[in-house]
């Protein structure tokens, strides 16, 4: 048993937790069932992990570079405030356990068993998916970063409507809603992830699947029912001098040195050099121009590495959805959707996010709210630049306008709303991504006040969704993972049908 458990702690800590090699295994795994000679096993291999690992220098740069910059916000007004940030998120259930004066839900309580839920929700969803017949899940979770982040905040929410539950039931709880959670949201994209990349054979598995989904649906029904369509970005031919504005590169550094521009001129040169952000000496002007400029340097880091490594993954992965589990897509970050569609989605879906955020902080600062929110940059830029990827390709430059500003007032409103009420605010941090802003709340609200009634709609509602999605397209749900081409056929011929018969 022993054994077992040392084996088990050494894949999780090593493999399971850390989606290079995560995937750089499902690479090795696909073309040995695609019996790929030993080199093209170990090139795949090293090709994945590389290139996930170039696609971590991408995002982590842009975190470590631009997260200071605006919690610096926070300080520099003497604002007692909670950041919306994954890592904010993670500390505060942290300090919560450790404060023997919190809430008494919380306050003493360890949750060493994260290495135990990880490995029972990937169970169950590998189980969801070998029983797709029945449970219609089609994607396997593989980013466990987040599902670490995630896990603490759930252990937070679940105890708060449940407090007399145990350790061991806490874990049973955990397990099966944030196994369900996993497998359901990262179904749930796979149809406009599809679209997206024109059948990559991909979906995500991160923190915002159900925001992307609505968005996603919300700009086909605004594409479909506007009487003028509205262009996809890359589509769009600007006049004159505004043409540089096409080039994904430009754009960037021109967008972010403005807005980045006005937020580092606000913090305030003698701020900067306290917080030993600037040099002492150093031409304002040109930190500012670096450090606005390195946003676009890192974005471009971050799209080389999802060139690098998703054409393994992709090709590895008939491997095993046609050998072991038939018909099945992996999630991965995110970020690897940057790497599709219109790139200037990602700058823009950034700052219609930030625009929304920045609204609804304003807002709950003029009503005095109890709750302030300080916009961390994960949920700002990971988030809405995805939702606006997604709504671009459905909706054009319309709904990549509308899509993430909506979701930037979701993202502060809801993380103030549910932070504030399991008094995990107090601590300075909430998770604030979209799921943990919109959905997870609503789930919480159900738990608390239904209590074990509660857990059980929960968990049927999760299990119904993608049993809804099957019954919606019978005919091609399925293939839309197994045969996207053919997918693609079938809707055109039904879309001219309509249109024939309309
Ligand atoms: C998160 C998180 C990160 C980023 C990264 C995006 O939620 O914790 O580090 O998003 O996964 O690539």
């Amino acid at each position: 048993m022993e054994i077992l458990y040392t084996i088990w702690q050494w894949f999780a800590n090593n493999i399971l937790t850390q989606p290079a090699y995560f995937i750089g295994l499902i690479v090795v795994v696909g073309y040995i069932l695609l019996q790929k000679p030993w080199y093209d096993v170990l090139a795949g291999f090293v090709k994945a992990v590389i290139g996930y690992q170039i696609l971590l220098v991408g995002s982590s740069g842009l975190v470590t570079s631009f997260r200071p910059v605006l919690v610096g916000l926070e300080e520099r007004f003497n604002l007692s405030a909670m950041v919306i940030d994954p890592y904010f998120g993670q500390n505060a259930v942290q300090a919560g356990m450790e404060d023997a004066a919190g809430p008494a839900f919380i306050a003493g309580r360890s949750f060493s068993s994260v290495m135990f839920l990880l490995l029972f929700a990937f169970i169950l969803n590998i189980v969801l998916v070998a029983l797709k017949k029945y449970t219609k899940c089609r994607a396997l979770f593989t980013t466990g970063h987040v599902q670490v982040q995630q896990a603490a905040t759930a252990f937070w929410l679940i105890l708060f409507c449940f407090p007399q539950l145990n350790d061991i039931a806490v874990l049973a709880v955990m397990t099966v809603l944030l196994g369900l959670y996993w497998a359901v949201g990262s179904n749930l994209c796979i149809g406009p992830t599809q679209d997206l990349t024109d059948g990559a054979g991909l979906t995500i598995a991160h923190q915002q699947m159900f925001g992307v989904y609505t968005a996603s649906k919300a700009s086909e029904w605004l594409a479909k029912h506007s009487k003028k369509a509205s262009k996809r970005i890359d589509e769009i031919e600007l006049p004159g001098f505004l043409k540089i504005f096409n080039e994904n590169l430009v754009a960037t550094a021109i967008l972010m040195t403005a807005f980045f521009g006005v937020i580092l001129v606000i913090l305030g040169q003698d701020f900067l050099i306290a917080k030993e952000f600037m040099k002492e000496g150093q031409d304002f002007f040109f930190y500012i121009l670096t450090t606005s400029f390195r946003f676009a340097v890192y974005l471009s880091i971050l799209q080389l590495g999802v060139r690098t490594f998703v054409t393994e993954l992709t090709n590895s992965f008939h491997g095993i959805s046609s050998k072991v589990l038939k018909g099945s897509v992996p999630g991965v970050d995110c970020a690897v959707t940057f790497g599709f569609g219109s790139p200037n989605a990602v700058t823009i879906g950034f700052l219609m996010g930030a625009a929304g955020q920045f609204l609804a902080i304003a807002l709950l600062l003029f009503l005095k709210s109890p709750v302030v929110v300080i916009a961390g940059f994960v949920p700002l830029f990971f988030d809405n630049a995805t939702i606006g990827v997604y709504a671009d390709n459905k909706g054009g430059l319309r709904a990549c306008l509308i899509m993430p500003f909506i979701s930037g007032l979701l993202q502060v409103f809801g993380s103030a709303l549910i932070a504030g009420w399991v008094s995990m605010a107090a601590y300075g941090g909430y998770l604030g991504m979209w799921d943990w802003a919109v959905v997870w709340p609503i789930m919480t609200v159900v738990m608390k006040y239904l209590s074990y009634a509660g857990l059980a709609i929960v968990v049927v509602a999760l299990l119904a969704i993608p049993q809804l999605q099957y019954l919606a397209h019978k005919d091609t749900y399925f293939l839309e993972v197994e045969d996207y081409q053919k997918c693609k056929e079938i809707r055109q011929q039904a879309a001219q049908k309509g249109k024939g018969s309309a």
